[in-house]
């Protein structure tokens, strides 16, 4: 089995990666963000919560993003493998998932982490907000606040796995298919 966390900041590549890797590798995606997103789009009560936060670039609670997951691990036993897109990110998040994963015989095979600079994100993020609709996507000082929170609360989460020996970095800088072929290239060096 193929478990694969793509990290990096907001804006990185993340999502759009994501449906590259899924495409050739036949993983299941749970990416939280999408999750949250499904959950406010159907108005739960869930979804009202965390909208809140979402708005202000604030993360929302672990054990919200951590109850998505145990869920959608549940409702994909027989999965190929799964792609973490946008999770873990608290170091409490990776502790669970680690245990979670391990209740399957399970566990992280790597961590891809997408290196963009601060400039680059802001950039990319203001021009998918001209489309998105995303409300958090809408102005500077909300980016800048989403990239303070991964900065504070995420970055150390690199370090959970590299602690591991599961972590690689890609620039995450350039062509979305060269991007591609460098994941590529640290999926294989794990594939069994
Ligand atoms: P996410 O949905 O994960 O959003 P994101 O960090 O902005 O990344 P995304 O995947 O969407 O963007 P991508 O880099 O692909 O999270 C949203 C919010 O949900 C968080 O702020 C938080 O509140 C909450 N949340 C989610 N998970 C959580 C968790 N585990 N715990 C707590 N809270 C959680 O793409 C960005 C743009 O760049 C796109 O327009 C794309 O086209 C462009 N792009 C991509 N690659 C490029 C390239 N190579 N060159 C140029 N542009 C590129």
């Amino acid at each position: 089995m193929l478990n694969l966390i793509l990290f990096g900041p907001p804006g990185a590549g993340k999502g759009t990666q994501s449906e590259k890797i899924i495409a050739k590798y036949n993983l299941i995606h749970l990416s939280t963000g999408d999750l949250l997103r499904s959950e406010i789009q159907a108005g739960t009560e869930l979804g009202l919560r965390a909208k809140t936060l979402m708005d202000q670039g604030l993360l929302v609670p672990d054990e919200v993003v951590i109850g998505m997951i145990d869920h959608k691990l549940k409702d994909h036993r027989d999965a190929a493998g799964f792609i973490f897109d946008g999770f873990p990110r608290t170091v409490k998040q990776s502790e669970a998932l680690d245990e979670l994963l391990a209740s399957y015989d399970e566990s992280i095979s790597v961590m891809v982490a997408l290196v963009v600079d601060d400039n680059e994100l802001l950039a990319r993020l203001l021009n998918r907000g001209k489309t998105s609709g995303r409300p958090d996507d809408q102005n500077e000082e909300l980016i800048s606040k989403r990239i303070h929170e991964y900065n504070s609360k995420t970055k150390p989460v690199a370090d959970y796995y590299k602690a591991q020996g599961k972590f690689t970095a890609i620039d995450g800088i350039g062509e979305i298919e060269s991007i591609f072929a460098g994941i590529s290239k640290a999926i294989s060096a794990v594939k069994v």
